[in-house]
């Protein structure tokens, strides 16, 4: 086991790992940006040292001041958090190389993720459902144009080295098409460096669930109980939950396997996530997999009464998972993520937080780095917290949220905390029946269109 590790991250995610290095005993070491310098993750560290300004390519995405930090405090591991570095094939490579263990898969994994239309080959060849599309790269309009015939309007434009719905387009016929096609290979070479493109046929009434699994170093592979993650805005999630109120047990236990067999298949190490969109059918179809832990990981980690994080510290460390393959889970877990932006405009706030009361309580998390006085950087994003509510049942876990959230005081910010109450108040959201199409719908009918 390692005596030493560098979080090489901050905000919530670098306390998070603190913590669960401080239990199991080791020494943690905290890279911070001048604005972090009072972050509670700078704070709470056994060592601490600047790595750089605030902007993130000068400090927490600058590869050689985190490893001249891990080579001063004499650090063993470096674990990445999610963002940043996180997916970074070249880090975790220069860390081996250094003899630093990468907290995460080896960078073959995160290479292969990384291309995500590679990836969609490759899961397609170990047996998982892949959405309907063009299953290569499309090299120009007139090719994209045929497949677009092939696979039917609406399509949906993806850039293989983006993910998480940076550089998509979508068209609804072959005109827009010709809009759209060079529109995303210039974003894709803007934002990726790369402008290469696949093609998928858009599903406009799916779901969007993903599986979190966890490999060792001796071939054991875990998947647990899926993460309905549809309530998103802008590629960005607001709420999930687990288990996901559109899924059964007999789809859940085929989306489990198959995804557990897949991620056997190829060896697959460290805590990585599958995201499928699942149709009204209740079909699967795996859309791109994320190789690093993810924001929501506590909703899983807490109906199944687990730490992901010291699971994927031990198994980096060598060490076997900690539980078996016929693990339980109980109750119903959802994460509300509370931001410092405009819950109309979703524009960022950032300032002092003059004062702060989080929730507490049975069955309430909060995942958080803010404190009264903290002074929210404009430089990364904008989450104050997380709050995370467990209960026996689905409607105990949103009333418990809905206690929780209006019991929560943040002065000083803007926050969407009134979004989320609105959101948890919603009939349809009440029922479980909603899908990726319910938050744009519901902000249009929060702010109805200027006469
Ligand atoms: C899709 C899709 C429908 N069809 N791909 C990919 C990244 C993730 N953040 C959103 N992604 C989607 N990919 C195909 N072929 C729907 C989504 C999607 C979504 C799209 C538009 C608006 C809101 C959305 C919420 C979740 C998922």
């Amino acid at each position: 086991m390692f005596s030493k590790i560098l979080i090489a991250n901050r905000g919530e995610i670098a306390l998070r790992v603190i913590r669960s290095a401080k239990e199991l005993g080791l020494r943690t070491v905290a890279v911070y940006s001048e604005p972090d310098k009072d972050a509670l993750h700078t704070i709470l560290a056994d060592e601490k040292i600047c790595i750089g300004p605030g902007k993130a390519s000068e400090s927490y995405l600058n590869i050689p001041n985190i490893l001249s930090a891990a080579e001063i405090t004499k650090a063993d591991a470096i674990h990445p958090g999610y963002g940043f570095l996180a997916e970074n094939p070249r880090f975790s490579e220069i860390c081996e190389s250094s003899g630093i263990t990468f907290i995460g898969p080896p960078p073959s994994i995160i290479q292969l993720m990384g291309d995500k239309n590679r990836a969609i080959q490759e899961m397609q060849r170990v047996n998982l459902p892949v959405i309907p599309g063009s299953n290569k790269l499309v090299e120009d309009l007139s090719e994209a144009k045929k497949i677009a015939q092939k696979i039917g309007y609406p399509i949906i434009l993806k850039a293989t080295a983006g993910g998480g719905g940076k550089g998509m387009r979508i068209a609804s016929s072959a005109r827009q098409l010709e809009e759209q096609f060079s529109i995303a290979q210039h974003e894709a070479k803007a934002a990726f460096g790369n402008p290469s493109l696949y093609m998928e046929k858009f599903f406009q009434n799916a779901h969007h669930i993903e599986v979190q699994v966890i490999g060792d170093k001796n071939g054991n592979v875990l998947a647990f109980c899926e993460r309905e993650c549809s309530i998103q805005r802008r590629h960005q999630k607001v709420i999930e939950e687990t288990p996901s109120p559109f899924m059964d047990e007999k789809s859940r236990t085929k989306l489990m396997k198959s995804v557990q067999a897949a991620a056997r298949a190829i060896n697959y190490q460290s805590l990585g996530t599958f995201e499928f969109l699942v149709d009204e059918k209740k079909n699967f179809y795996f859309m791109e997999a994320n190789t690093r832990v993810q924001v929501e990981h506590p909703i899983t980690e807490i109906i199944y009464g687990i730490d992901l994080i010291k699971e994927q510290i031990q198994v980096a460390a060598g060490e076997q998972l900690s539980f078996s393959n016929n693990m339980k889970w109980k109750g119903h877990s959802i994460e509300c993520r509370i931001n410092a932006e405009d819950y109309k405009t979703f524009i960022p706030s950032p300032g002092k937080i003059e004062f702060l009361i989080l929730p507490g309580g049975e069955g309430i998390r909060t995942d958080s780095a803010a404190y009264t006085g903290w002074n929210i950087p404009p430089d990364y994003d904008s989450l104050i917290a997380k709050i995370i509510a467990r209960a026996p049942t689905r409607e105990e876990a949103i009333k418990k949220m809905l206690t929780a959230i209006e019991m929560t005081t943040v002065v000083g910010v803007k926050t969407n905390i009134p979004l989320h109450l609105s959101i948890l108040s919603n009939s349809d959201f009440i029922k479980g029946q909603y899908n990726i199409q319910f938050l744009d719908k519901f902000i249009a009918e929060l702010k109805p269109t200027k006469k």
